[in-house]
């Protein structure tokens, strides 16, 4: 019979009762098996909670926990005696847990800074506190003048306030919602995916906290290479812990002093001094703390020693004596650990206002999970580009009356000799020949570009500042019915099941032959008509039972020319839509003034 892991539905279980299905010996230590438990198995990065199991007869301080064939041991000491058939009382180490879990949220939120700073990079693995270690690893370089960025996109999820929720899941199921897995999942435990707002959803079957809002302060602090991969360190800081001692990090607290002192030593003796470094970063923690004591936490691990082989007792007898000067250091500095904080706990909380995503971050958020999900790689390119990109190579020369259209800001600065003036880019289009040249001419090409644009036009469906989307795709064979099973794809994915795309011929010079995308309406599904007061009427949102959303075609041979690609080996499709008008059409928003978005009128933006 394998353990139910009530820690998957409920992180925050602090307690539980359980039934005993089996005790053993192993080394030295005694292991039970319950038939559920809230006791974290290592893995995932995450290291296992300690804590206690409390029957009639006896109790086990769990110092491990771990995963074995579907079924869970808690490993630790015994006094007392436990039976099979016995209900125990479980209770976690709290403080531990919760740091834990805020160590393996933030890896998480980590994840996704970096994915938001390198489009297309993956991570590949990722270690949450285990022997201190606080890292996500990924395939692509990242360098250390990444950092700053990466860490403003941090501070931007934790300041969005994004919920964090799981979900069980199969292994079909995964599949069927093309959830990207980069690296071998386990096959032996029951697989959970968690999403952080509308980030892209990840396997997961650790802990979690429910928001980004609550995560301590997250610093990425250092990119270390390791057998080719790219590892960015991060730690977290308990603002409590920092308030009391200005000092309290993950890293101060978790990662171990030197490498040499614990390269030779057993994981769970390195874990069990761990343990006791968590517990000193709450003060309230330390100073109740029972370390020196006949049952205390430090005497416990420093029996562990006579049991250790004789090659590794030198530099456990170090790391030990270590821990008794920290623990020595951090309770006098918090006070005698006798005394409790001084606490009011009948003084009601101060609520902070959280806030959230702006909604077109959220739209633009989405957007690139689906294009994602099926292989498109998410760019970025200059705002304020040359006219060569957003004009000429597009197949619009100097003076050519297309380019009225776009209704151009120009950029009072000095011309390029050869791409002309600066502008502010019009369209997404201007991505196209710069990905053409990233990828050294070289398709396939499977590009999405998300910016902001500009254009001299102000209405209730034209903003002078907006954002579209580009995808453009380049390969050998690439026809209309690509783009148009690329439509219908996206349309479904965004606006539900049944939606439908419908292209129109149309002119654009970058594309041959060109035309405008139209989605069919959610409120008459496509007919233009409604039933209303037992009548049929004119559908009202969308008058004809469509509505456009952009541009789209087979891309322009001069076009692939200009980015240096034979137009006679490849073809390409590529479209370009406007994120603001392409979001307010989603079922039951009612925007009818995409002005509105940009007003800063807090009551408008968080109804999203
Ligand atoms: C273009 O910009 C083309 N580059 C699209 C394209 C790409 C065609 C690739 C073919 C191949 P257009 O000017 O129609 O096309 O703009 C596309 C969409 O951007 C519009 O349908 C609208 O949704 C959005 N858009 C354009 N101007 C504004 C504006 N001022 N405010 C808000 N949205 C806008």
């Amino acid at each position: 019979m394998s353990t139910d892991l009530l820690y998957l539905a409920d992180s925050y279980q602090k307690r539980a009762t359980a039934k005993v299905l089996e005790i053993g010996e192993l080394q030295n230590q005694t292991f039970i098996i319950l038939d559920q438990t809230i006791f974290y198995a290592q893995g995932g990065g995450q290291p296992a909670d300690h804590g206690t199991i409390t029957g009639p007869q006896g109790q086990l301080e769990v110092s491990h926990v771990s995963y074995n064939g579907g079924q869970i041991q808690h490993k630790g000491k015994l006094s007392g005696e436990l039976h099979v058939g016995d209900t125990v009382e479980l209770a976690i180490d709290w403080p531990l847990r919760y740091t834990h879990m805020h160590l393996h949220t933030a890896g998480h939120v980590l994840d996704q800074a970096v994915k938001n700073v390198i489009p297309g990079v993956i991570g590949l693995d990722g270690n949450h506190g285990i022997n201190g270690k606080n890292y996500v690893e990924f395939d692509q370089e990242i360098t250390a003048d990444q950092l700053p960025a990466i860490q403003q996109e941090l501070d931007a999820v934790q300041t969005a306030a994004l919920p964090i929720s799981t979900e069980m899941v199969t292994k079909d199921e995964l599949d069927e919602r093309r959830v990207r897995l980069p690296f071998d999942l386990p096959t032996n435990k029951p697989l959970r995916i968690v999403q952080i707002g509308e980030y892209e959803p990840m396997p997961d079957g650790g802990t979690q906290l429910k928001t980004t809002a609550e995560c301590w302060p997250i610093t990425a602090t250092q990119i270390v290479v390791k057998d080719g991969h790219f590892r960015v360190l991060y730690q977290v800081t308990d603002p409590a812990a920092t308030a009391e001692s200005g000092t309290a990090t993950s890293e101060t607290k978790t990662k171990p002093r030197s490498a040499t002192q614990t390269a030779d030593l057993p994981d769970e003796f390195t874990a069990a001094v761990e343990a006791i470094r968590l517990t000193l970063k709450t003060p309230q923690v330390a100073a109740t703390t029972n370390y020196f004591g006949k049952k205390g936490l430090f005497s416990d691990v420093a029996k562990q020693l006579k049991e250790l082989p004789p090659e590794s007792r030198r530099s456990a007898g170090q790391l030990l004596n270590q821990l008794k000067q920290e623990i020595e250091q951090t309770v006098a500095s918090y006070g005698s650990n006798q005394q409790t904080a001084k606490v009011d706990v009948t003084l009601p909380g101060i609520k902070p206002k959280v806030g959230h995503m702006h909604p077109v971050s959220q739209a633009i958020a989405e957007i690139t999970q689906i294009f994602e999900r099926v292989g498109f790689t998410r760019v970025r390119y200059p705002e304020a580009d040359w006219d060569w990109y957003a004009f000429e190579s597009l197949n619009m020369p100097k003076n050519h009356p297309a380019r009225d259209e776009w209704e151009t800001f120009f950029v009072a600065a000095e011309p390029s000799s050869t791409k002309g003036k600066l502008v502010l880019t019009p369209h997404t289009s201007s991505g196209q020949v710069r990905e053409m040249e990233r990828l050294n001419s070289q398709p396939p090409i499977r590009m999405i570009n998300i910016a902001r644009c500009y254009r001299r036009q102000q209405d209730a469906t034209h903003t002078q500042m907006f954002h579209q989307f580009e995808g453009l795709v380049v390969d050998k064979g690439i026809t209309i019915q690509h783009l148009k099973g690329t439509l219908d794809y996206f349309a479904q994915e965004f606006y539900g099941p049944g939606t439908k795309s419908r292209i129109r011929p149309f002119h654009f010079q970058f594309t041959e032959p060109s035309f405008e995308v139209d989605f069919s309406c959610h409120i008459c599904g496509g007919t233009g008509e409604v039933r209303r007061d037992g009548e049929t009427a004119k559908c009202r949102f969308c008058k004809s039972g469509w509505h456009e959303v952009g541009g789209a075609g087979m891309v322009h041979p001069n076009v692939l020319k200009a980015g240096g690609i034979d137009p006679e080996e490849y073809t390409g499709f590529a479209f370009g839509w406007g994120v603001e008008r392409t979001y307010t059409l989603k079922e039951g928003l009612n925007i009818d003034d995409i002005r509105l978005l940009y007003s800063g009128e807090l009551r408008f933006l968080e109804q999203f």
